[in-house]
């Protein structure tokens, strides 16, 4: 696991094929058991409840839920009410990887796009440790990923993101405003059917 990255925006790199087919084909295998123990649900905006176009789950000792009743992080899947299945090694090993030294990453957050579904630009400042990056990984088909800065109105760029792709969001990129504008249907075999799977994982509390 040696990759240098090319930064696309300051303190964002992009890893491309950081991971290999069969380990990707691997890390969907362990990511479906997941999905058994903890099944995908719909999140919601607050105040509105108006559903997200993708679905998602957790895996991790915290998992991000969001409702009618607020964004936060929880240690139990919303519906069964039982703790979340523990994080993939594949995914640790990841981590230590490339967060540079960060310590250990409390949740993985499972979003589920099919084909129609997006997610609109947004800051992701749920966590209190805003000091470790965020480490995002594609699975299946591409997508169009759009970054900017840490307003609203910054310029934004937008890259693929295709299957194996780790991104590390570091730095200035931390707080950076993104979003994914599309998936490019039929463009990976890695998932029958179709669809993408992206992985975050994210440090939540402020370690000693
Ligand atoms: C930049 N996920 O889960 S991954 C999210 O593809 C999220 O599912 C998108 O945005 C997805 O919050 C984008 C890349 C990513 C993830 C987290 C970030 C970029 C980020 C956090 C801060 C800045
Ligand atoms: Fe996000």
């Amino acid at each position: 696991m040696d990759h240098q990255g090319l930064e696309i925006a300051p303190g964002a790199l992009w890893l491309r094929e950081a991971l290999d087919r069969p380990a990707q084909e691997a890390l969907l295998a362990a990511i479906r058991s997941v999905i058994a123990a903890a099944p995908l649900f719909t999140p919601r905006m607050p105040r509105t409840g108006k559903p997200f176009s993708v679905r998602m789950t957790n895996c991790g000792p915290l998992g991000w839920v969001s409702d009618a009743a607020g964004y936060r992080y929880q240690p139990f899947h919303p519906d069964t009410r039982r703790p979340w299945p523990a994080m993939p090694q594949a995914l640790l090993a990841l981590w230590t990887a490339y967060a540079g030294g960060a310590p250990p990453p409390e949740a993985c957050l499972v979003n589920v796009y099919a084909a129609a579904a997006r997610m609109g630009l947004h800051q992701d400042r749920d966590e209190d440790d805003l000091t470790a990056p965020v480490l995002s990984l594609s699975l299946g088909d591409t997508c169009v990923f759009r970054i900017g800065g840490t307003a609203r109105a910054d310029p934004t760029r937008s890259v693929r993101l295709a299957s194996g792709d780790v991104l590390v969001l570091g730095g200035p990129s931390r707080l950076a405003f993104h979003g994914v504008d599309r998936v490019i249907a039929g463009s990976s075999s890695l998932i029958d059917g179709g669809g993408r799977i992206n992985l975050t994982l994210r440090r939540v509390t402020v370690s000693a």
